[in-house]
């Protein structure tokens, strides 16, 4: 029963569910848990999933407002950068593992990570740290940063991300992107983010001479799962989220979209679940929510609110 569901889903083992009549012992009929039950069932590790978790995993599209909680990776340790400058990094938890784990115990319902050091390096750097990640959540990770080949998006997946993120070689070689969408169905993320307008590349130390608009609309049809914009004049400097470019590329394609960079405080989960932004699949946090400007519980109750 189990492998029959795994085959038919996209789910890694690490994510392996039961489907059965369990709600009457209080575990619900739908429940994810890790690979400790295949041998056998530890209901302590298993839990209902969310709405929204359900419909990553059984459903064609969710257009629901996810708030991504940000883990960026520079040596080891969470950090946030200013306008991506490495030099300007404030360490915010040397245990990245713990800090996936706090984000879950918060209420998250996935996860957004980037290897920083990779992103600039073109290769992961902090393996071992996004590895101790997805042994410390149970949460939907996605990572971002140095991932450059098909062989590398394989191994990533095949450690249990839900989603790889891909940048550089969204740019450099759209083809690879489509092929690794063919290859791994709604596990493919494009990273595009846009300095002046136009999309920065190899950690944010190039610019092309795209715009972010044409970038996407080359992925238009792909199979890609979203399209993470970050707007880089905004990101780490807390001065609001770009809502009108962000929507603006949502209007002109059909892959969702995930707004970043600059998400600075209630303002911008209120501004979330206005009408216009129903067409976005929601929004990255970083400095907001580790300085406390954005209350976990405050945010994730008004974004339940508006799915319902
Ligand atoms: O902050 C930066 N300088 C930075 C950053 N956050 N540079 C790249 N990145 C992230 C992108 C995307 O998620 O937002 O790295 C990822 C892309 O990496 P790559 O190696 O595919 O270009």
């Amino acid at each position: 029963m189990l492998s029959a569901c795994c085959r038919k889903s996209p789910i890694h083992p690490r994510h392996l569910y039961v489907l059965g009549p369990k709600s009457r012992a209080g575990i619900p009929a739908f429940c994810v848990g890790d690979s400790t039950l295949k041998s056998a069932p530890v209901w302590s590790r298993v839990r209902k999933l969310t709405t929204v978790q359900l419909l990553f995993f059984f459903g064609d599209k969710c257009y629901l407002m996810i708030l991504y909680p940000a883990i960026d990776l520079k040596d080891g340790e969470c950090v946030r950068l200013k306008l991506g400058e490495m030099s300007e990094a404030t360490v915010y938890n040397r245990d990245p593992a713990a800090q996936a784990k706090a984000f879950e115990e918060q209420g998250f319902e996935w996860l957004h990570v980037v290897d920083l050091n990779g992103a600039f390096a073109g290769a992961s750097v902090n393996g071992a740290a996004v590895e101790a990640i997805l042994k410390a959540t149970r949460n939907p990770v996605q990572l971002g940063g140095g991932i450059r080949s098909l062989e590398q998006i394989e191994a990533w997946l095949e450690r249990g991300l839900a989603r790889v993120i891909l940048g550089t070689v969204a740019v450099r070689d759209p083809a690879l992107v489509r092929e690794a969408c063919g290859k791994f169905p709604g596990k493919i993320a494009v990273g595009i983010d846009a300095r002046g307008g136009k999309v920065a590349v190899e950690g944010w130390a190039e610019t092309s001479d795209l715009t972010a608009a044409e970038l996407a609309k080359r992925f238009e049809g792909a199979g890609v799962a979203a399209i993470i914009y970050t707007d880089i004049d905004r990101d780490g400097v807390l001065t609001g989220i770009n809502w009108e470019a962000t929507i603006a590329l949502a209007e002109a394609v059909s892959i969702p979209i995930i707004a970043s960079g600059g998400l600075a405080s209630m303002a911008d989960i209120e501004r979330m679940v206005k009408p216009d932004a129903a067409k976005l699949e929601g929004a990255i946090s970083g400095r907001a929510l580790y300085d406390g400007r954005i209350d976990p519980k405050e945010a994730l109750a008004m974004l339940r609110k508006a799915r319902a």
